[in-house]
């Protein structure tokens, strides 16, 4: 009998048929509080659960007796109580770097989209009040050979230095856990402190994955130290960053703009007061939405997923200590 296990997302049908060949699938296209309750039966005898962001921590696992491993569809597994699963002799997995390029894409995009005010003039012009030339309060700011301060110099951060480096010429500024000596030789990259970073850098884009530690890592201190010209961009998780103090900032001038992809509260608020600053430029967590590197995402994700549950070591295992561990 193959064992059985959830996927609680939409997954093309050659993801479902890879996975159906080792376990017998219950399939949710999306979990809703109407199929929540189906999902928790469902629960009890999984041995596997694959999809993005539910929240797995010990409440649901000891609804979960069977459960063997977590595969999520992400780099980013904030939604995972590690020490959770590992405890309960769960694997944890996810998905890096298949998305690295694709983030550094949307990051470069945001800003530039942000520094150009690209969203407001083409709503401008839609909206028929294009009727002479471009007056000096529709100027945006240049970036090309600016400084770019990277906050959190990991795989995507090191896609984004390469891009501003080679592609716009910026003098690139770092913050992170440790020293990552492979950017400061490639794209002469300059670690500093995250208060020297903001007191210098133009553009400020953040990339760093969400733990106790980095919630509200950016607050009203840090916008204080910004410059009142500097663009903040953010494509890690929306409490990276103290909301409040960036609306703040935002209407007392203290800092110029801001590109988001990322919010505390997703789907946003549409009454939410970020969305009525004409210089702030949204998007709806699409860092890896394209059609390549969700599919990428996806399948990765499958891997690992059909390894764990063979008894085989997954490719991305977060929590290899669980090996260790007899459940
Ligand atoms: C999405 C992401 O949240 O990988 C991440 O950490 O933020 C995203 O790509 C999602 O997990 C994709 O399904």
């Amino acid at each position: 009998m193959k064992p059985k296990v959830i996927i609680y997302k939409k997954v093309e049908p050659s993801v479902l048929e890879y996975v159906q060949e080792a376990c017998e699938v219950v399939y949710f296209e999306q979990l809703h509080a109407d199929n929540m309750q189906a999902f928790y039966e469902e629960l009890k005898e999984a041995k596997g659960l694959l999809g993005t962001g539910l929240k797995v921590n010990d409440e649901l696992l000891e609804k979960a007796p069977n459960l063997q491993i977590v595969s999520n569809v992400g780099v980013g597994y904030d939604n995972l109580d590690v020490p959770a699963l590992t405890r309960h002799g769960v694997m944890a997995t996810n998905t890096p770097n298949v998305l690295n390029e694709t983030v550094a894409d949307t990051m470069i995009g945001l800003m530039l989209a942000t520094a150009r005010r690209i969203p407001e003039l083409d709503h401008m012009i839609k909206s028929g009040n294009w009727t002479s030339h471009i007056t000096p309060e529709y100027y945006g700011v240049d970036m090309h050979h600016k400084t770019l301060g990277i906050i959190g110099m990991g795989r995507i951060g090191a896609a984004i230095a390469k891009r501003a480096h080679f592609g716009f010429g910026m003098n690139i500024l770092y913050h992170n856990r440790s020293r990552n000596e492979e950017v400061e030789k490639t794209y002469q990259a300059t670690y500093c402190s995250l208060e020297e970073l903001c007191r210098e850098a133009d553009f400020i884009c953040l990339m760093i994955p969400l733990s106790a530690e980095t919630t509200k890592l950016i607050g009203e201190k840090e916008f204080r130290l910004m410059k009142k010209s500097a663009i903040f961009v953010n494509g890690s998780r929306g409490a990276t960053v103290d909301e409040e103090a960036l609306v703040s900032a935002l209407q007392e001038g203290e800092i110029l703009a801001a590109g988001l992809d990322v919010f505390v509260q997703e789907p946003i608020d549409p009454k939410h007061p970020l969305l009525s600053m004409p210089n702030v430029v949204t998007l709806p967590h699409i860092g890896s939405a394209t059609w390549e590197t969700r599919q990428a995402m996806v399948q990765f994700a499958a891997e690992n997923f059909v390894q764990g549950i063979l008894g085989n070591r997954p490719p991305a295992l977060i929590n290899p200590e669980v090996l260790e561990i007899e459940k």
